[in-house]
């Protein structure tokens, strides 16, 4: 069905599609910014095209000129990867009316999972159970919010329609501070995204992040892959994960991931996709899905065997899934650490020039990066600098690896969050499994992890 595929991104998963993709012999077009002309992205690609200069809005966000690549080459699919169009339901339309197959799902799909109402109204219609509160924005009159407040009970938050991923939330307490709270979210969510819309649901204090990886082909066969837990993040950055989710007992994992399976053969989704929940009192929440492949995909692919990449490109293409649910099982535990070049202390990028990449190795260690000696940090994009990926028989196993491993991964040049993650992985309640979203931030603060 096509022969080769636009790359329209950069760094390690522009790396890891090249790789899907020389895979399925498939030959591979980079594009790239003034900034990236020496990356590894465009060195191995089978062919290259600058897009724009560094600022990302002019090359990896540029539209027309991803397009106009794609034209000028011949590419006959487009990978977006994550992050940047990735999500961008005009952008997948654009791909599709230029006659080249976007690698991801309808447009249709990335649009409604994009309105935050929208995605919880659909997923509550298919059974996936979701946050108490209405799936539908908020009333103008203030007396019907009041009511649908008390309905849900306090606290509650306050959630953008077009936000999501952290952004567009306020939580309130008490009923004094809701009105207020809503126009000033409001009035953010309007200059932010665009929308104005709002909904409210009830917050939940200390939930864990579980998320649900699913894989649909076009042909009515859906699968979940297992479970992750991102609990371990700051400020809406994911810093560590692992699948699958320690301590949520199988049966209940099984129930919520034919719900969601479910889900997508109700609305035709395609491809792969990730169901995000909160998770509290052993019970499951939906708040989000998102439409891509996702940067904590290999723990995934760690667990169950399988190549999502690949998958994602097959399916893509036409192909049946040959394989069934019954096929899919989770073996061992697998954790993924997210190296950044950045300041621990105070969280600043740090861009500059890597002296010493000295990585981990042996069995059941994966590093995949862009990143190398001499390379130079660029100021203008993600700091993400390699994903440090462990399996092992259990949790124990695979922890003990992971400690290894990143007393042997020796960075030099450029600050990274490489000592940070080595605190965390002898942190004993992380050790003990199932933290909850806030507690990494609690550590930092009481100057644990430091
Ligand atoms: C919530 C919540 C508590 N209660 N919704 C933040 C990111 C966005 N995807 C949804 N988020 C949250 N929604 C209710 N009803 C707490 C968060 C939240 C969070 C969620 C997942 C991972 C990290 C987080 C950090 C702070 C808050």
């Amino acid at each position: 069905m096509f022969q080769s595929v636009l790359i329209a991104n950069r760094g390690e998963v522009a790396l890891r599609i090249q790789r899907a993709c020389h895979g399925l012999g498939l030959k591979t077009i980079a594009v790239y910014s003034e900034a990236d002309r020496e990356a590894p992205h465009v060195r191995r690609a089978d062919q290259a095209l600058c897009i724009g200069p560094a600022a990302a809005g002019e090359s990896y966000l540029n539209q027309a000129a991803i397009i106009m690549a794609a034209k000028v080459t011949g590419a006959e699919a487009v990978h977006p990867g994550y992050g940047f169009l990735s999500e961008n339901a005009l952008f997948a339309e654009r791909v599709a009316e230029a006659g080249m197959v976007f690698i991801g799902p309808s447009a249709a799909s990335i649009r409604v999972m994009g309105d935050k109402v929208a995605a919880k109204r659909a997923m509550r219609a298919a059974g996936v159970p979701c946050v108490p509160g209405p799936d539908a924005a908020l009333p103008d009159a203030p007396d019907q919010i009041r009511d649908l407040a008390r309905e849900i009970g306090y606290p509650i938050i306050v959630k953008a329609a077009g936000g999501g991923g952290g952004r567009g939330m306020r939580v309130v307490e008490q009923e004094t501070a809701l009105l207020g709270a809503l126009s000033v979210t409001k009035e953010e969510a309007r200059r932010s995204f665009g929308n104005a819309e709002v909904y409210i649901e009830k917050f939940l204090a200390r939930p864990r992040h579980v998320e649900i990886q699913v894989l649909a082909d076009r042909y009515g066969n859906t699968l979940w892959l297992g479970s992750r837990d991102c609990s371990l993040q700051r400020r809406h950055q994911k810093v560590l994960e692992e699948a699958p989710a320690p301590g949520i007992p199988e049966a209940l994992l099984a129930e919520v991931g034919s719900r969601c399976v479910e889900a997508c053969k109700q609305i035709g989704y395609l491809g792969l996709g990730t169901f995000e929940f909160l998770v509290e009192d052993g019970a499951f929440y939906f708040i989000e899905m998102n439409t891509r492949l996702q940067v904590e995909h290999p723990v995934t692919e760690m667990t169950t065997g399988i190549d999502v990449v690949q998958q994602q490109i097959r399916v893509a293409r036409g192909e049946r899934l040959t394989f069934t649910q019954a096929d899919i099982r989770c073996r061992g535990h697998a954790f993924e650490c997210r190296v950044n070049a950045e300041d621990t202390e105070r969280f600043v990028p740090s861009p500059g020039t890597i002296t010493r990449w000295d990585l981990p190795g042996g069995y059941g260690v994966r590093v995949d990066s862009h990143a190398g000696a001499g390379y130079r940090v660029s100021p203008y994009y993600d700091s993400m600098i390699a994903k440090l990926i462990v399996h092992g028989d259990t949790r124990e196993d695979a922890l003990g690896r992971l400690r290894i491993a990143l007393d042997e991964m020796q960075v030099e040049g450029i600050a990274t969050n490489l000592a940070l993650h080595r605190r965390l992985v002898r942190d004993q309640a992380f050790i003990a499994g199932s933290v909850d979203i806030h507690h990494l931030e609690q550590r930092l603060r009481e100057g644990e992890l430091m």
